[in-house]
């Protein structure tokens, strides 16, 4: 069989770290980049690096990085053949990727129906359930009533959780502990939903107390050809972002494992979806329940990179471009382990975020050291964007290895002129809990209070 050669020229929709780890795929590709930037990047590395770049706009996102007229007119200027959005922005925006492919644009990531169904967590649900996958317990749909509500929270028993269909990232969540409590949270719920999302439908589930968050990453072909690359376990989180994944998770057992990828698996098969994904699980007690899905690449991908020796952005460019993904589920193996950190420009104890000119900086290296990350010495983060300014990501034989690898790079990292989160990460890579691999989604908010 022959295949089409992979894109042309690829128009990245992003910035910072991920901007570059996008480039950088599409030069290893023999593929020509393109960087669009606001105002306020014009001296951001990718656009440095990139094969040309086009300005989009002001600072502000909304008229930048979100403004999908501007990034359309940039790709049609430059004739690029395609799009990737990277992460956040424009990255699950299913109308988006419909303007992308209505101007003869590839849309890297999948197709916009794919997209607007994992968009509305009810729907996701319904057919991840009629699919085989585990999910948890609740309302089989939206509440309409606070009658309904009542019964469902009755029949599944409390404490519950209400949760925005639009939702997602933890966005207009209530636990309801009892059922005079109902009535008040559908109410706020339904108001902050209303804010957020311009959607106000909600829905119930089982509240599980001390769960983690494990999800598995998929990749799918245009020909029916889906694996599955692991699990991460995201668990150490802070106000809904994520701190520190690792792959695997401390927690799987070798059968568990298998068998939360074999069901991913055949959901993908079955509703036809296409490029990268990831399945989002809450685990608790030995048991997996999926919540959502991720319609983009992660932030988090270079732990499963790490661990699997695969190039999710190389793969994403090529089996969008129609290419077989030319190996099966078979010819994958997890070696190893990997830990990132993401490294945010903040106060490690406070948070406040600390943009500024970076003044010296030496990002770490060695055997197993990776950096993703958009800065150099003298470069001026802006105020107005995400405040993660890297990711290091290390992998080693097994996990305390990679552990004390982490560490270590940790301590080589020099990043002058700006507050960062770096003595955070010190902090909790040495602590017993993390060690010991025995956290949940609350262990992190409790350990930043001193509580463990
Ligand atoms: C849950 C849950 C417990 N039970 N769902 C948060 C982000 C979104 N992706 C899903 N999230 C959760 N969903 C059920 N049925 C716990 C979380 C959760 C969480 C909830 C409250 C406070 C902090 C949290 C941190 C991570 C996950």
């Amino acid at each position: 069989m022959s295949h089409p050669p992979v894109f042309h020229k690829v128009l990245i929709a992003n910035r910072g770290e991920i901007a570059l780890r996008i480039l950088r795929a599409c030069r290893e590709m023999g593929v020509l980049s393109v960087a669009v930037h606001s105002t306020a990047d014009a001296n951001a590395m990718h656009v440095r690096l990139a094969d040309e770049s086009i300005c989009i706009g002001p600072p502000a996102a909304s008229e930048s990085y979100l403004n999908a007229a501007a990034i359309l007119t940039a790709a049609t200027i430059c004739n690029a053949e395609a799009i990737h959005p990277g992460y956040g922005f424009l990255a699950e925006n299913a109308d988006f990727a419909a303007m992308v492919e209505e101007h003869g644009i590839s849309f890297i990531g999948p197709a916009p129906e794919h997209i607007r169904l994992m968009g509305d967590k009810v729907a996701a649900k319904r057919v991840c359930r009629e699919a085989g996958i585990p999910v948890v317990p609740g309302s089989d749909g939206p509440v309409e009533s606070e009658d309904q509500a009542r019964a469902v929270a009755d029949d599944i028993g409390y404490p519950v959780l209400v949760k925005a269909t639009a939702g997602g990232g933890g966005r207009g969540m209530k636990v309801v502990n009892e059922p005079d409590e109902i009535a008040n949270a559908l109410s706020t719920a339904r108001a902050e939903a209303v804010a957020a999302f311009g959607n106000g439908e909600l829905y119930i589930e089982k509240y599980l107390a001390r769960p983690r968050h494990i999800e598995v990453q998929i990749l799918a072909d245009l020909h029916g050809n889906v694996v599955h690359l692991g699990e991460r376990d995201c668990s150490v989180q802070r106000r809904h972002q994520k701190v520190v994944e690792e792959a695997p998770s401390p927690a799987l057992s070798p059968n568990e494992r298998e068998e939360i990828g074999r069901v991913a698996t055949t959901a993908v098969k079955r509703f036809g979806y296409r490029n990268a994904g990831t399945f989002e699980f809450l685990y608790e007690d030995g048991k997996f329940y999926f919540i959502e899905m991720n319609t983009r690449l992660q932030v988090e991908h270079p732990v499963t990179e790490m661990v699997c020796g695969i190039d999710l952005v190389r793969e994403m460019l090529r089996v969008a471009s129609g290419a077989p993904l030319g190996y099966g589920q078979k010819d994958i193996n997890i070696n190893g382990h990997a830990i990132e950190c993401r490294i945010n420009a903040e106060n490690p104890e406070t948070f406040a975020s600390s943009p500024g000119r970076v003044g010296d900086y030496h990002a770490p290296g060695g055997l197993g050291v990776r950096v993703d990350s958009a800065l150099y010495g003298g470069y001026v983060v802006p105020p107005y964007y995400d405040s993660m300014i890297a990711k290091l990501i290390v992998h080693g034989n097994n996990r305390d290895d990679c552990r004390m690898r982490l560490v270590r790079a940790l301590r080589e990292y020099v990043i002058d002129g700006i507050e960062t989160t770096i003595p955070l990460h010190q902090r909790l890579l040495e602590s017993p809990r993390f060690i010991a691999g025995d956290y949940d989604v609350h262990w992190l908010e409790k350990f930043v209070r001193g509580e463990n």
